[in-house]
């Protein structure tokens, strides 16, 4: 396709099923689209990096300092998360408790490193901003004022799960064609992943999952028993919640009820991703992917970087 073909039909993509994507993402995208007959494409464009974390290459020098001295506000909740972990899950939990208690305008920030800070500050209290910063690189000013959640996810899982998602997005330069899921398997090893590290990052809130506004959850431990865990979030954030009022929001956020509820904001990136937030929604889905030998290398890495921390994971439930 020629470059003015492809910037005009970028252009109507921008104005249609991205409309609400935010500016810098799609800037970002259209080069990435304007390139993407370019075959020296890498498997993921440039990437980001700081205090030695492996970022986006949407993230700048300048986002970093902004982030470092962004002005957080008693109230402020951070959702955060390694990509693929269950962010959208934890978004649509913390939204059904909050939200009938709130004012009813809009308080969620979809991604914190991308956010315009403007509309940022104009948002009500409490506001519920989702992130996949390292804890390190979060603003820490305020500092007992402001909660912290964190859903971490068996790495495996997190693994083909990202696998599948970042094969859709242009932004990421990554072609079927040209990354199996070994080179894929092989760079998520290493961290050279848009989320860079998993086990730095999650050991990063790890360190922290004591301090008494942080919250650790596990994926497997929701997919085992949503209402309970509804109930530990709700009680962090504040509200007493009974197990009527547990089970009501627990059924709204089932795999099924999210995936069919086409009001959920996260729905309507799904047509330009050509990739589902809401995939499978399985814990081990990774039986389907690995070979044996990358198992045996997987777990070498596993207990290398997680043994004797207290962080582990369940593979199946
Ligand atoms: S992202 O792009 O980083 O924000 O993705 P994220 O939302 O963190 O993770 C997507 C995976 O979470 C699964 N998911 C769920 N699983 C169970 N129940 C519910 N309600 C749910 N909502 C999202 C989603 O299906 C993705 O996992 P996979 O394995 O790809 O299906």
């Amino acid at each position: 396709m020629k470059n003015t073909l492809k910037a005009l039909s970028f252009n109507i993509l921008s104005n249609t099923v991205m409309k609400d994507m935010p500016t810098k993402i799609k800037k970002q995208l259209k080069q990435s689209w304007l390139d993407s007959s370019n075959t020296e494409t890498s498997l993921f464009l440039q990437t980001t990096r700081s205090n030695g974390y492996v970022l986006p290459n949407f993230i700048t020098e300048e986002d970093l300092k902004s982030f470092c001295t962004f002005k957080t506000r008693p109230g402020d909740v951070f959702l955060g998360s390694y990509p693929k972990s269950g962010t959208t899950w934890l978004a649509e939990i913390v939204r059904c408790i909050v939200k009938p208690r709130s004012s009813g305008k809009e308080n969620f920030v979809p991604l914190f490193e991308v956010a315009d800070y403007e509309q940022l500050e104009a948002l009500p209290s409490p506001r519920c901003i989702s992130t996949h910063l390292p804890f390190a690189l979060l603003p820490h000013n305020n500092e007992n004022n402001v909660k912290y959640i964190y859903i971490a996810r068996n790495p495996k899982d997190v693994a083909v799960s990202a696998y599948h998602f970042f094969e859709g997005i242009p932004i990421f330069g990554f072609k079927r064609s040209r990354c199996t899921w070994e080179e894929f398997l092989e760079n998520f090893m290493k961290g050279e992943v848009p989320g860079g590290s998993y086990f730095d990052h999650s050991l990063g809130w790890w360190t922290h999952k004591d301090d008494d506004n942080v919250l650790f959850l596990k994926y497997e431990e929701l997919k085992k028993d949503l209402q309970s865990q509804v109930k530990i979030i709700a009680e962090f954030l504040g509200f007493h919640f009974s197990d009527e009022e547990a089970e009501y929001v627990a059924e709204r956020c089932t795999f099924q009820a999210m995936k069919s509820n086409s009001n959920l904001p996260i729905h309507k990136l799904t047509k330009f991703f050509k990739t589902s937030h809401l995939r499978k929604g399985i814990v081990g889905d990774w039986k389907n992917h690995f070979s044996d030998e990358q198992l045996e290398q997987f777990q070498k890495l596993y207990e290398s970087r997680l043994n004797g921390t207290g962080l582990n994971f369940e593979f199946e439930v």
